[in-house]
């Protein structure tokens, strides 16, 4: 097992691991790899792995939660990709509208190539990878005849004539390695939930914010939060735990706001 996968194991269940191994024969039957990246922090939710894996196959990139990243950050950030040949896009996976773009960045990819193109959607968990193959499935397709042989449990879905989408997600696990990307991919929902303390997370992510911003903020620290929000038990004790789960929901729905937890250029404090 490589030095990667072997981090991998610490933080993600055997199977998603076992999901990302199988990943690599996945990939030698496409000529296209759709990466979905939460666009809040792309540089912890990509996987260093995948340049690798990916070789001379097309590439598209996208930064996917559009909706809940700071616009401007999200603008840097397409440029950045840009400026390292990524083809990218920033997108809202729930709307029809983000989908219809990524289908139309798929086909001009797909244009420049001959013979069928062949496509999987890749990203790590909760990126949105599902939200995105069935909104391209509601908008153009028919499921293709079965392949019997290399193909046999995997699905094909016709995006378009010569455009193939396979219908399972490729599953990465990030390399998690500052202290500062465990509680942001944590917080964004791509690390299981029974591997951290929402508690943790909810503290450093605050913490990591009133410095960012000289302490004025207008989002709620975890104490306040869990005051405000009626998680004090009777006798005064709050309950933070259920607080937490809570707070990190709430960063989630967008009540915080548009907020990027990275934006291009910067460093993770160790
Ligand atoms: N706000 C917002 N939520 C999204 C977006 N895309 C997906 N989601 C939500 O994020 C959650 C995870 O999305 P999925 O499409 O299931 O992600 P996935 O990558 O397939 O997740 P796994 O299969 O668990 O690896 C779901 O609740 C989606 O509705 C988006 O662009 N914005
Ligand atoms: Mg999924």
């Amino acid at each position: 097992m490589n030095a990667d996968l072997q981090r991998a194991v610490q933080w993600y269940p055997g199977h998603m691991v076992r999901a990302m191994r199988k990943m690599g024969e996945y990939l030698k039957l496409v000529d296209l790899v759709i990466e979905v990246i939460d666009a809040r922090a792309p540089r912890s939710d990509a996987n260093p792995m995948l340049d690798a894996m990916i070789g001379s196959r097309a590439r598209l990139t996208i930064l996917n939660r559009d909706d809940l990243a700071d616009p401007a950050t999200t603008k840097a950030w397409v440029a950045d990709f840009v400026s390292r040949g990524h083809e990218t896009i920033a997108a809202e996976g729930r709307q029809q509208q983000s989908v219809g773009r990524i289908l139309r960045a798929v086909k001009a990819l797909a244009a420049g190539r001959t013979g069928m193109t062949r496509a999987i959607i890749v990203g790590l968990p909760n990126s949105g990878k599902s939200s995105i193959i069935n909104g391209l499935l509601k908008r153009a397709a028919a499921k293709t005849e079965d392949r019997a042989g290399v193909t046999r449990q995997l699905q094909w879905f016709r995006l378009a004539p010569g455009i193939e989408l396979m219908d399972t997600p490729g599953i990465l696990v990030p390399k998690i390695e500052t202290a500062e990307s465990q509680w942001k991919l944590a917080l964004i929902g791509a690390v299981p939930r029974e591997r951290y303390d929402p508690e943790e997370v909810a503290v450093n992510f605050h913490r990591w914010l009133a410095a960012k911003t000289n302490g004025r903020t207008t989002v709620p620290d975890l104490e306040t939060f869990a005051k405000t929000r009626g998680f004090a038990r009777r006798g005064g004790e709050v309950d933070y735990h259920n607080a937490a789960q809570s707070y990190i929901r709430a960063f989630n729905d967008g009540t915080f706001g548009r907020l990027s937890l990275e934006a291009p250029g910067e460093r993770d404090e160790p």
